[in-house]
């Protein structure tokens, strides 16, 4: 992201800064270098470093702990930037763990969106009925952790909204999102209801094109791109963390952007 479109509060940046996802994996030497000594972790941990299993298990912790943070600094309210048309990234570039031409090919006339876990109502979605809801567009940026982000325009039916209508327990911790790949996610409810949060299924205002999500993806500009799950099929409500595809190998879980 260029410093010209970072808008955000010194204090907000400082904390992406300091909340960056690869936080896990510097750590062990990031912890040495930023004052902690090697002894000084054992008396907090009260066990031997010499054990990496260790190392990682509190490395996890801090970064748990970090999703606290970031979720209470977080208030459900702040909005991530919109742009205008002409600044939007053409081509847009794709990402997934594996390349464009093994990206699922899904039929929007079999397709379903399961619904499950703490809603009322667990009817599967047609992509025509989640055409009838009410729908948002945005344009805004998509960064990704691997280092690029680019401007995009997408629309959808606002997750709030869908939410709402299903009879969603709003009160519970997590939304999680199985993919056709064997991609999926999670976010906490606070961004789930925060207004630029969509389930998007038009991209540049034309369904979403395969390989970036179609049918259903989910757009969440406050998050990072890896927070944005593709090829949705499944969406269920619960208060069981259900981690994520990076998130499980390491990745920060709450990962603001
Ligand atoms: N199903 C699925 N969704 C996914 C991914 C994936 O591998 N599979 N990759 C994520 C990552 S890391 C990024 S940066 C964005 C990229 O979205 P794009 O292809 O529209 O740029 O999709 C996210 N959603
Ligand atoms: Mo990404």
């Amino acid at each position: 992201m260029s410093t010209e479109d970072d808008k955000r509060s010194p204090q907000r940046r400082a904390l992406a800064d300091a909340m960056r996802p690869k936080l896990e994996r510097i750590g062990r030497r990031g912890l040495l270098r930023g004052g902690f000594s090697l002894g000084a972790l054992t008396m907090l941990s009260g066990c031997n470093l010499a054990d990496g299993d260790t190392v990682d298990r509190i490395l996890l912790a801090m970064s748990r702990f970090n999703d606290r943070v970031q979720a209470l600094l977080f208030s459900g309210h702040a909005l991530a930037p919109t742009y205008a048309e002409d600044r939007i990234t053409r081509p847009f570039p794709y990402n997934a763990f594996y390349p464009i031409d093994n990206a699922p090919d899904l039929d929007a006339a079999d397709w379903k969106l399961e619904v499950s876990g703490l809603v009322a109502d667990r009817t599967p979605w047609t992509v025509e009925r989640l055409r009838a809801l009410p729908q948002e567009s945005q344009i805004t940026r998509l960064i990704c952790v691997e280092g690029w982000s680019a401007i995009g325009q997408w629309g959808g039916v606002p997750l709030r909204t869908f939410l709402e209508r299903v009879g969603a327990d709003t009160r519970a911790r997590y939304v999680g999102f199985k993919c056709a790949d064997r991609y999926y996610g999670s976010i906490d409810m606070a961004s789930a209801l925060q207004p630029q949060t969509i389930l998007a299924l038009d991209f540049e205002k034309k369904p979403l094109p395969s390989g970036f999500g179609y049918p259903l993806r989910l757009r969440i500009p406050t998050k990072l791109g890896f927070k944005n799950p593709k090829f949705i099929t499944a969406l269920f409500v619960t208060n069981d963390y259900p981690g994520g595809y990076w998130e499980d190998q390491g990745y920060n879980w709450f990962s603001g952007s």
